[in-house]
């Protein structure tokens, strides 16, 4: 029975009309009644917030209608489980999404406020590291738009991603904190608080029909509070809800030790409490193995779990329909520990037998794998987790037996058992959550073709043949509501006025663009508004770094993690190969060229932060040599992040997707650059491949070794020595750097670096090198004519249709999730 009964025959206000008129009327009740502020000395973010509020009611709304419409139905929910959400600034986005751009502006305006300066003004939420928090972002996003019921659950942190800044070229990092105006768009739920323990132990207490259950004594506790977002999709089709979770103390002081005088200690526990949620880890595809993330993963696994099975009982009040109506998404194995969490849960509070529990358990779950680096898999020592969370490591155990029985009976030898065990026994035991995640679930995502190759070859080879059906490929996508329709207005405009606006509401109609791709009139058009863009970027360039550029050379852009997969070091060193011949050679024709790179690099990954320092110090000697005369330009963007990537992408001519084969999971902002009417560079890595096959091999430039090559060579140890000296270019290239050319006061700065190349070249830069440089020169020759450059630029948006985030998500839905969509 469900404990509550849910009335939908409730009460509901009058819903808000959106007319500029009653907004005007309404920005101005809230700037007064809400923000507490005269008109007369009302700051922008005043303005911000008061207007936030007045468009949170149209949203709120349509928020409580989808929420019941799921209720009414008894529609299947969807849980995205992810302790990263890259989500942005929001304001443009649902403004956008309810189709109340103008009407917005126009209220605005009628108080002589305008609605972009209020945009700008709005702090950039970055709950995230990079490429796994903005799917994330994006999946939300098309999961409203296409009607899937879903809820995110991550963690709300006080101080998301650091904020970079250069010191003398140096990455430096600063906290960011992106709640110090508040948040207008969250709701606190004070209701919505659970218990999470830590520590303590384990008592098995007989039941009296005979059997034992086991019942987990935590040492510590505290409190998750839920924090609600509501994401709107488009044409507000539906409004999910992205649900945080703050840690708090149970007992925000303890008066007993203040009253005796220890005024520090009795703040103590708050303290403690409040760290778990307080920053995000900034490693991106590199796990943080601190005891602080492992309490940070259960502390939002074990708030979300409970929190779904308290709404399926309140609904349903049985659990046998949990895999009915709940689906789970592991978003990596960040939250793989709620495996676990959801066995505890199952047994020891409601009571269920092993059976049972792991049955539904395994069908209500799924996980998406999102890295094969070695060193990014995530492991936890079994020490840890027998002292932090003793009943979990209990029940993993438990379920790596069985594993293992099963495959023994499955005829699978002891040489294998040892790599499909949840325990690595290799220098110090620890739990390997990818396996864990793995058996646990009912489906075992990669996020490219590539990619999900590769799992089922390396990581995962002995559990996909134990279980042959789980393993399935779900190719990235990216919202072109954001990241077409919002960042590239202009280009909306041009292709709605040509094509028709249908493509807004069905992406797959802007394929009627590649009927008029060798148009001349509308490729002046389209090089017109990438010009226009372009012209907004070099002022941008122009205002941050005093750095004039021209819109009309070529702009080539690499903005991602600074990762050495990456290979931002191969691109710099190609400009400095660029550098070379342009001295040497002043009287051929080159193409202009600006290269742009943006991004962030772990603050403990020494190599990545010495890439960024050489990508300055070479920026300094190009950008200052008169011998250049302007046709090389550097500039490196310092604070990466979603809102300036969505003033970038447009402005790019070529985009960089140059990883190491076989290393770059899938890559999604290779899919807005082309979407944007931008050519790839690229390697035959992650989506890139299924990208050349949609667009064509002759609208990508594609070079370098496969990942079979890569992997070759690996093995066989071949040293790349004579590679490199076989190649008179390369050789220059690294003896420049090397001997400090480009570090005229420190000398050996890259030294190492470069010996790096001789010695092992692990992500096979000097291997690449001759290739890339080959390449680029190709890209510069389809430059040169500008009718062939025009052709492929608009092919690249009319054919990235399939590259949305509502097709991936349609994919999840059917295929794993089995939940309604449109
Ligand atoms: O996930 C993206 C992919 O497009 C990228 O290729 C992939 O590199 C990225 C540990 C990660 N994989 N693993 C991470 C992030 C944070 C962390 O603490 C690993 N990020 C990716 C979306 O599929």
């Amino acid at each position: 029975m469900p404990q509550k009964p849910i009335v939908f025959d409730a009460p509901t206000p009058q819903p808000r009309a959106s007319d500029a008129e009653t907004l005007r009327n309404e920005i101005l009740e809230k700037l007064t009644y809400a923000v507490g502020k005269d008109p007369i000395v009302a700051r922008n973010t005043d303005w911000l917030t008061a207007t936030i509020l007045t468009v949170r009611d149209r949203i709120i709304d349509q928020w409580m209608e989808s929420t019941r419409d799921t209720w009414r139905n008894s529609q299947k929910r969807v849980y995205y489980l992810s302790l990263e959400f890259l989500i942005g600034r929001l304001m443009r986005d649902a403004v956008s999404n309810l189709g109340m751009m103008e009407t917005v502006r126009e209220a605005l305006a009628s108080f002589n406020v305008d609605l972009d300066i209020l945009i700008e003004r709005e702090p950039d939420a970055a709950l995230g590291n990079g490429g796994l928090g903005r799917l994330a972002a994006c999946f939300l996003e098309s999961m409203s738009s296409v009607k899937v019921p879903a809820y995110g659950y991550g963690i709300r942190y006080v101080n998301g991603m650091f904020r970079q800044e250069m010191s003398d070229g140096w990455q430096v990092e600063l906290p960011e904190n992106w709640l110090a105006h508040g948040n207008p768009w969250e709701f606190e739920r004070r209701e919505s608080a659970y218990e999470i323990g830590f520590g303590g132990y384990v008592e098995p207490i007989q039941q009296p029909d005979g059997s034992v259950r086991q019942v987990w004594h935590p040492a510590e506790h505290l409190h998750a509070v839920a924090y609600d977002t509501p994401v709107v999709g488009w044409r507000g089709a539906r409004v999910n809800t992205l649900r945080l979770w703050s840690a708090q103390p149970i007992d925000p002081i303890l008066l007993d030790r203040f009253n005796s005088g220890d005024h520090l200690g009795a703040l103590e526990e708050s303290g403690k409490a409040s760290t778990i949620t307080r920053v995000l880890y900034p490693a991106d595809s590199t796990p943080a193995g601190q005891e602080l993330r492992l309490r940070q993963e259960f502390f939002f696994s074990s708030a979300s779990l409970q929190d779904i099975i308290r709404r399926h009982l309140q609904q349903y009040g049985d659990l046998g329909s949990l895999p009915d109506k709940v689906a789970i998404q592991l978003n990596d194995t960040h939250p793989a520990i709620s495996i676990a969490e959801m066995m505890r849960i199952l047994m020891d509070v409601q009571g269920l037998a092993w059976e049972q529990a792991w049955t539904l358990t395994r069908k209500t779950f799924s996980y998406t794998n999102h890295t094969l680096l070695p060193e990014a898999l995530e492991t936890w020592p079994v020490a840890l987790l027998e002292r932090l969370l003793p009943r979990q490591m209990q029940i993993a155990y438990a379920i790596n037996a069985m594993v293992l029985e099963e495959a023994r009976e499955k005829g699978i030898g002891d040489d294998r058992i040892a790599a499909i065990s949840l325990i690595d026994e290799n220098g110090g035991r620890r739990l390997r959550m990818g396996q864990l995640a793995f058996v646990g679930s009912h489906s075992v995502n990669g996020v490219s073709a590539l990619h999900t190759e590769l799992m089922k070859q390396t990581v995962f080879a002995d559990l996909h043949k134990l279980y042959p059906e789980r393993i399935n490929n779900k190719t990235n996508g990216v919202t072109p509501r954001r990241w077409l329709m919002q960042c590239n207005p202009a280009l909306t405009k041009l292709i709605s006025d040509r094509i028709g606006p249908e493509f807004r509401d069905d992406i797959e109609q802007i394929i009627k663009l590649d009927a008029h791709a060798e148009d001349k009139i509308f490729q002046d058009q389209f090089a017109a508004v990438k010009r226009q863009n372009k012209v907004a970027l070099a002022a941008l360039i122009k205002e941050r770094m005093g750095i004039a550029v021209s819109p009309d050379a070529l702009f080539d852009i690499q903005i991602k993690r600074i990762h050495e997969y990456k290979r931002q070091l191969l691109n710099i060193m190609e400009a400095v190969a660029q550098y070379n011949m342009i001295r040497a050679h002043p009287e051929k024709r080159w193409v202009p060229r600006v290269k742009v790179f943006a991004g962030k690099a772990a603050p403990s990954y020494w190599n990545a932060k010495l890439i960024i320092k050489l990508i300055n110090d070479v920026a300094k000697v190009v950008n200052n040599d008169p011998a250049v005369r302007g046709l090389l330009k550097i500039v490196f963007l310092p604070n990466y992040n979603v809102s300036l990537a969505e003033t970038i992408i447009p402005a790019a001519d070529l985009s960089e997707q140059i990883s190491t084969a076989g290393m770059e999971a899938s890559g999604t902002g290779n899919m807005k650059f082309a979407l944007n009417g931008a050519v790839t560079i690229g390697t035959m890595d992650g989506a890139n491949v299924e990208m050349r096959e949609r667009l064509g091999p002759e609208n990508i430039v594609i070079f370098g070794l496969t990942a079979d090559q890569v992997n070759e060579i690996r093995i066989q140890h071949r040293s790349p020595r004579e590679m490199i000296e076989a190649s008179h270019q390369l050789r220059e290239v690294i003896e420049a750097i090397s001997s400090g050319v480009f570090s005229p006061d420190d000398r050996s700065r890259y030294r190492q670096l470069m010996d790096g190349l001789y010695d092992h070249d692990w992500f096979m830069v000097a291997r690449d090198f001759d290739a890339y440089c080959k390449a680029q020169r190709v890209v510069d020759g389809y430059w040169a004519d500008r009718k062939v450059w025009n052709a492929m630029a608009v092919r690249n948006t009319a054919r990235m249709a399939w590259f949305s985030s509502d097709r991936t998500i349609r994919e999840y839905a059917d295929d794993i999730w089995r939940a309604s969509h449109t």
